[in-house]
């Protein structure tokens, strides 16, 4: 659907505040004047040469990535690979990150990421580091913010559709991921039509303080819904985890339709305190199950990746008192707790209304087994009996809420496009602002934590059309920064993203910005083929497999001449760039390469592989402008028939030569 818009007066930036754009609209809504009114210039403006206020990570969606925005300004940082190979950087493609991406089905290159969750203390965003989900093949990555680098990924087993996730509790003590699509556990050759009888749900808690120990503390079984998304109670609701779920109806054909059946779906409310005591009492079985687990080693900064084999399932039947439904209209997709956990928001995708839940009633329910009936063990809560309020005629489609910390909720309408205020207590709607188009989630800096940073929020929309200057059938898609400073929420950019924006995430900029790695230290690297100074560099052979050490430096490789080289050997380029230096890297790439080049950051050891296919000499240069001399950065590599009587040569200093002839005098 197209909804037009006239544009009747200019952008004009004179002074950089008098800017007059007048919307007119035909069509289902009541005209809107002024949407971009005043300094709204001004305030997304940010000098040349000065720093924005907030990063904001939003999610690369299918592109499998993170991007990094600035804020107000909407400027791109930086593209973070995380579930996809990036030839930019050689992420996924060099011998270093490539067992980031292993899983149990073999390395996969892509996949489709969800949300962007930052680390917490006390409830609290803290800025180390930041976790997303992979929907497709369930895991979840941890990027480390002092260097936006992917440093873990574990998959999550027993799953299918990782899409709850990764939510994390008040001090990340656990990141979650809920199953979207039931599936048969363990997952078998049955009838697809069994679905009633044979399949299940998960709830994975996945433990997430410490980098490189991520494991999966237990999963809990759930009837077999769809699990959509999920957040952590705090404050009062501290210990307590709250997953939308939809198809109560259990249909696995046409879900369009036979899944928006019933009135109410249901929020399943883990009490994982009580799961934590359940497994330390022996009462969860332990099921036989493989996942990997893959972790980049910080010295030798090369990913590892091991297989797990076991993981802790707690059937609710034999842990009273751990999941609870709470009813809620209807097929509900987010859930947001507010900054008091006291609150827990719904958002109905087909319901009339924006149910809210109360805890305190919740607990009160609990204790007055004011229960419906028991679907596997699991207590149905009387929806009277939780309910806090519904914010009445919020507008059509309400998908997903953050709050501003000052009483106020903002939930992203995606059929009425559009972002409505409502006040915490008395669920009146105060505001509303059109969105352009079909808003999915939105985010405030913060908005889902104990203390928002509730100065903009920003709108992620699915569809762009006429934003921007057509680009063809397929548009980038769109954020849209409001400010919510004032009473009335203002409109003050859009700018398009990379892949679909779900979701994103925010912080100050000074929680970070001053902690960020400038360089490797060369004297920790402990990669087994790095190469500290020219005189380490050379080459040697092994059977078939020739590894070469080299050094890149401004403006020049040692070795740069490489000779003995056969047509049927493997040839490893294990090149480290010495420099110590912010912002200096060097790159590599030989011609005819199969792969990606390499990007070496300062201090570091990366690995090119190289099957050359015939005879020749073939060149090799530093992709990455270095320096004024950058296109000197070069050299070649001769290779030879099978056989050949060439001597192995590589042309390092005298020392290294002198170590190499020793070498092969002693063959
Ligand atoms: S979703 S548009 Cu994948 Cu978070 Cu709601
Ligand atoms: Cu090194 Cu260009």
């Amino acid at each position: 659907m197209k909804i037009p818009f006239k544009r009747s007066a200019g952008l004009a930036i004179a002074g950089i505040a008098a800017i007059g754009i007048i919307y007119a609209c035909a069509g289902q809504r009541t005209a809107t004047t002024n949407l971009v009114t005043g300094d709204a210039a001004a305030k997304v403006y940010v000098a040349p040469g000065s720093y924005d206020e907030y990063y904001a990570f939003m999610s690369g969606g299918y592109s499998g990535q993170v991007s990094v925005y600035g804020l107000p300004s909407g400027r791109l940082l930086k593209l973070i690979p995380v579930f996809s190979q990036f030839a930019e950087d050689a992420y996924g493609y060099d011998a270093e990150s490539k067992p980031l991406l292993e899983t149990t089905y073999g390395f996969i290159p892509w996949d489709d990421s969800h949300h962007p969750e930052l680390s917490m203390t006390d409830g609290v965003p803290d800025g180390r580091w930041l976790f997303i989900n992979a929907n497709n093949t369930p895991r979840i990555a941890r990027i480390d913010l002092t260097r936006f680098e992917t440093d873990e990924i574990i998959q999550i087993p027993n799953s299918a559709g990782g899409h709850a996730s990764p939510f994390t509790t008040p001090n990340t003590k656990y990141v979650v991921s809920a199953t979207r699509f039931s599936v048969p556990i363990p997952n078998t050759d049955v009838p697809i039509d069994s679905y009633k009888k044979s399949f299940k749900g998960t709830l994975s808690f996945i433990t997430a303080d410490q980098p490189g120990k991520m494991d999966i503390a237990f999963q809990i079984l759930m009837p077999g819904y769809n699990y959509d998304l999920g957040h952590a109670g705090k404050g009062p609701s501290d210990g307590w985890f709250f997953f939308t779920s939809y198809n109560s109806e259990q249909a696995n054909t046409k879900l369009e339709e036979n899944a928006s059946q019933n009135d109410k779906d249901y929020i399943a409310a883990v009490n994982y305190k009580r799961a934590e005591e359940c497994v330390a009492q022996g009462q969860a079985k332990p099921m036989a199950v493989e996942y990997f687990h893959n972790y980049v080693d910080p010295g030798s900064r090369t990913a590892k990746s091991e297989k797990k084999t076991s993981v802790k399932v707690i059937d609710p039947v034999n842990c009273a008192g751990v999941v609870y439904y709470l009813p809620t209209p209807k097929s509900p997709h987010g859930v947001d707790v507010d900054p008091t956990g006291e609150y827990i928001v719904a958002g109905g995708k087909l319901a009339t209304v924006i149910p809210v839940h109360s805890f305190t009633k919740l607990q009160k329910a609990i204790a007055d087994k004011a229960f419906d009936k028991t679907v596997d063990g699991i207590p149905v809560l009387k929806y009277d009996a939780v309910v806090a309020g519904e914010v009445q005629k919020p507008g059509l489609g309400p998908l997903h809420t953050e709050f501003d910390g000052k009483g106020f909720a903002y939930t992203s309408m995606f059929i009425s496009s559009e972002v409505v205020k409502w006040k915490l207590g008395t669920w009146e709607v105060v505001d509303r602002i059109p969105t352009y188009y079909s808003i999915g989630h939105l985010m405030i800096p913060g908005g889902d934590s104990k203390k928002p940073w509730g100065k903009y929020l920003v709108a992620m929309n699915k569809i762009t059309k006429d934003r921007y200057l057509p680009t063809g059938p397929e548009m980038a898609q769109s954020a849209q920064l409001i400010d919510i400073s004032g009473d009335k929420m203002k409109l003050l950019l859009d700018f398009p993203t990379i892949g679909e924006p779900h979701y994103a995430q925010a912080l100050p900029a000074s929680l970070i910005k001053d902690k960020q790695v400038k360089f490797h230290k060369l004297a920790e690297n402990t990669n087994p083929w790095v190469t500290k100074s020219e005189a380490d560099g050379g080459i040697t052979r092994a059977g078939k497999k020739i590894d070469i050490k080299m050094i890149a430096i401004r403006s020049h490789f040692a070795p740069d001449n490489i000779e003995g080289v056969q047509v049927g050997d493997t040839v490893n380029f294990h090149v480290t760039n010495i420099e110590q230096d912010w912002d200096i890297l060097h790159g590599f790439a030989v011609l005819g390469a199969q792969t990606s080049e390499l990007i070496l950051q300062p201090g570091e050891t990366r690995t090119l592989t190289w099957i050359p296919r015939g005879p020749g000499v073939y060149p090799f240069y530093c992709t990455d402008f270095c320096s004024a001399l950058h296109q000197e950065m070069q050299g070649y590599i001769r290779v030879s028939p099978a056989g050949s009587s060439v001597k192995l040569m590589a042309n390092v200093s005298k020392k290294a030569q002198a170590q190499l002839a020793e070498a092969q005098k002693e063959k």
